[in-house]
Parts: structure tokens; C-alpha cells; sequence
């Protein structure tokens, strides 16, 4: 199914289904997805309104005078930022008690530091590549070889055998290195071999394959996003 159009500063606020969690989102925008994932994981019954980034609505400035997306509105409560809402989620509908984030106090903090720290630096670098900034490759092989290295002995970035907070959070840029990425359609190869290995095993998983984008509509969306001219409304 088409995902829903992206409203602009012509749409009139679209009235909210009562008892409805809303999420205001952009299709392609790598940490709405992260929100999307949580959504899914959790099975959470949502209404989502996309926004045009490019001409954004009045009423989501004033709502979200920050306004980037992922926002939410839960009830009357707002969140915007796309961990703090990953977070929520996965502490208000974990009803079955199973967290994807630990609540372990050491291993909750080593997770946010992979994400912050870890996977800020290689975020900063795979934006490089996306956008054929020059040197790309020094920055590229170094930040994401350090997650690389972090999966050398695990299946999975926190452990375990299945995806937990952690893969979810990093997934949404790593599957735009992979075959949907616009410079050469494939990971350089051989250069780093676990994180093609988890993200093999991440395409498999049924929360990331309930999000995912077709590589064809992803791919002209980067090809959009490195001319600076992307195109929000592409399927
Ligand atoms: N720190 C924010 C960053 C979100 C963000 O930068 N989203 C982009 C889209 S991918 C956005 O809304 N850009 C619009 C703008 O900056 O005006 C988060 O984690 O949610």
C-alpha cells in the first residue's frame, strides 16, 4: 500500500482519530523509520500523517516549533525526537513485559552509548557517502568499520539472537549502504563482512521487513537526496 501523501503549508490540519496513537512522520526519513520499526515491533495501533520537510505545514511548526519528524502524539502527550519516542514506545507497549531495550542499568547505557557515540560518528560518515562528499571513503571505513568490529563476535549489536534496540536504531542508515544506496548498489565489498552478514539477517526479520522501502523507490530517493532535490511523494 502507498504510504500516506506528505501535507504541505496548503493542508488544513487532518483531524485526530480518537484514541489513536498519530504519528507525524517523512517516508524516507531515516529516524521516523526508527519510530516506524518500534511502532511495528510493538504492534501498535497508529494513524500516520507525513510531512512535506520541504514546505512543511503552519500547524506542525507550532505544533513542533523544532519541527523535525519523528513527532508524536499520544492522548494529549507529545514527544518529538526519534529515541525518546523509540524509548516510550518500548516502555508503554511492552505489555508482554518483553523489553527490546534492556532495563539493566549498565546494559541500557552501553546501548545508548553504541547509538549516541559509536553510531553518531558513523551516521555523520554514511551522510558523506550518500551525498558523494569528497573523501567519503576515509571517514566511511573507519566509523562503520568500528561497527563492524562491534559485530565481530555477535549476531546481533547488543547480543543475543534476535534484533534488539540497538539493530532497530542503527537499521534505518544502514539499509541505504546496502543494494538501495545510489553510488554503486553494493556494500564495498569484502570491507566489511559482519555487517553484511547482520544485514542479511536484519532483511529477514519480520518488524524490518513490515517497514521496509523497495530498493527501486529508496534508490531514487538518495539519487534525489545527493542533487539536493528529493522528491517526498515517490510511490
Ligand atoms: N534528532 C532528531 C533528528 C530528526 C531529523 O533531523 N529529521 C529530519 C528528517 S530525516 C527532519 O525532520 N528535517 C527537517 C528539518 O530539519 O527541517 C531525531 O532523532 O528525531
Amino acid at each position: 500500500m502507498a504510504p500516506p501523501r506528505h501535507m504541505t503549508s496548503e493542508d488544513h490540519f487532518p483531524a485526530k482519530t480518537p484514541g489513536k496513537l498519530r504519528l507525524y512522520s517523512m517516508q524516507y526519513c531515516p529516524y521516523a523509520m526508527r519510530a516506524r520499526l518500534m511502532l511495528a515491533k510493538k504492534g501498535v495501533d497508529h494513524e500516520v500523517i507525513n510531512i512535506n520537510l520541504r514546505n512543511k505545514p503552519q500547524w506542525f511548526i507550532e505544533k513542533y516549533p523544532v519541527a523535525t519528524v519523528p513527532v508524536i502524539e499520544h492522548d494529549d502527550k507529545l514527544l518529538g525526537g526519534s529515541l525518546v519516542i523509540a524509548e516510550y514506545i518500548d516502555e508503554v507497549y511492552s505489555k508482554d513485559g518483553e523489553r527490546t531495550l534492556s532495563v539493566d542499568p549498565y546494559e541500557k547505557g552501553t546501548t545508548n552509548m553504541l547509538i549516541s557515540d559509536k553510531f553518531g560518528k558513523a551516521i555523520i560518515s554514511v551522510y558523506k557517502r550518500l551525498g558523494h562528499k569528497e573523501n567519503w571513503e576515509e571517514d566511511f571505513f573507519k566509523y562503520v568499520g568500528e561497527l563492524d568490529k562491534e559485530l565481530s563476535a555477535k549476531k546481533y549489536f547488543a547480543g543475543g539472537d534476535k534484533p534488539t534496540y540497538a539493530d532497530y536504531m542503527i537499521w534505518p542508515w544502514m539499509r541505504l549502504i546496502g543494494p538501495a544506496c545510489a553510488i554503486d548498489d553494493v556494500l564495498p565489498s569484502g570491507k566489511l563482512p559482519n555487517l553484511e552478514r547482520w544485514i542479511e539477517d536484519m532483511k529477514k526479520d519480520e518488524t524490518v521487513k513490515a517497514c521496509q522501502t523497495s530498493p527501486d523507490v529508496l534508490k531514487k530517493f538518495c539519487q534525489g537526496y545527493h542533487t539536493g532535490k528529493f522528491v517526498h511523494d515517490l510511490e
